[in-house]
C-alpha cells in the first residue's frame, strides 16, 4: 500500500501515528506529496486533491480517519484502540476541527499575499483553533494508547512546527502535559510528529 502525505500535514500524521500504533509499517510506502503541486493525476486518486490518501491494490482511500479505520480493522486493533467509539469519534472530529482551521489559517498567511487576506475570516479559524484548545485544556485525557489520543497528539505537533510563537504551551498547561506525558509513555510516536519541510517549487500562490 501507499500512503500519499507531506511530513507536515496533521491529517498525514495522525494516519502515520496509526501505522506506527498497528505495527503496519513495513506493509506501507509512504510517498511525499504536496496537494498544492498542478498534478491532474493525483486527482484520480482524490477528487478533492487532498492528502492523505491511502492507494490500496485495488480502491484509493480518503479522507483521514476514513483511512485509520480501514487500517485498525485491518490489523485487528480497531477495538483496541476505539473500545468506545462515540467518546474516539467526538474528540477525533474536534481534533480534525481544529486542524481544518490551523491548516486555513497556514494556507491563508503562506499562500495568499498580504493585501488579499481577510482578517475577519482568519480571526475566525483563530477562534474555532483556540477555543478547541481550551475545551481540551478542560478535558480529562488518559495517555492510554488511543485513536483520538493519537489523533490529538499528531495535531499537537502540528502546531509546534506551525504555530511555534503562539505561546499556546503556557496558556493550555494541562494540555501540553498530557501531551508530553502521552509522547513519553508511546515514545515510538516520535516518528509520526509532523516535521518543517520545504514547499516544493512549482507552487502558486493565491494571486487572485
Ligand atoms: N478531512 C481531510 C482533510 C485533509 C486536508 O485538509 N489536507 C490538506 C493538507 S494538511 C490538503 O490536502 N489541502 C489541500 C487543499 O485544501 O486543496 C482529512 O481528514 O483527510
Amino acid at each position: 500500500m501507499i500512503l500519499y502525505s507531506f511530513p507536515s500535514s496533521p491529517f498525514g500524521c495522525k494516519v502515520k501515528s496509526v501505522i506506527f500504533a498497528c505495527g503496519l509499517e513495513k506493509n506501507i510506502t509512504i510517498e511525499e506529496f504536496h496537494p498544492w503541486l498542478p498534478d491532474t493525476e493525483f486527482r484520480k486518486l482524490n477528487p478533492l486533491g487532498k492528502i492523505p490518501v491511502l492507494k490500496t491494490v485495488d480502491d484509493a482511500i480518503f479522507d483521514s480517519t476514513v483511512i485509520c479505520e480501514y487500517l485498525m480493522e485491518k490489523s485487528g486493533m480497531l477495538e483496541k484502540l476505539m473500545p468506545n467509539r462515540i467518546k474516539s469519534l467526538k474528540i477525533q472530529s474536534l481534533v480534525d476541527g481544529l486542524a481544518d482551521a490551523a491548516v486555513a489559517i497556514r494556507y491563508e498567511l503562506f499562500f495568499r499575499p498580504e493585501h488579499l487576506r481577510c482578517l475577519n475570516w482568519y480571526d475566525r479559524q483563530y477562534l474555532a483553533l483556540v477555543s478547541g484548545l481550551k475545551y481540551l485544556d478542560q478535558f480529562n485525557l488518559s495517555t492510554e494508547l488511543r485513536f483520538e489520543n493519537l489523533c490529538l497528539a499528531t495535531f499537537l505537533s502540528y502546531l509546534e512546527v506551525r504555530f511555534s510563537d503562539s505561546n499556546f504551551e503556557q496558556t493550555f498547561q494541562n494540555l501540553y502535559n498530557w501531551y508530553a506525558d502521552f509522547m513519553h509513555a508511546h515514545p515510538f510516536l516520535e516518528a509520526a510528529k509532523a516535521k518543517d519541510h520545504p514547499v516544493p517549487a512549482g507552487i502558486t500562490r493565491l494571486e487572485k
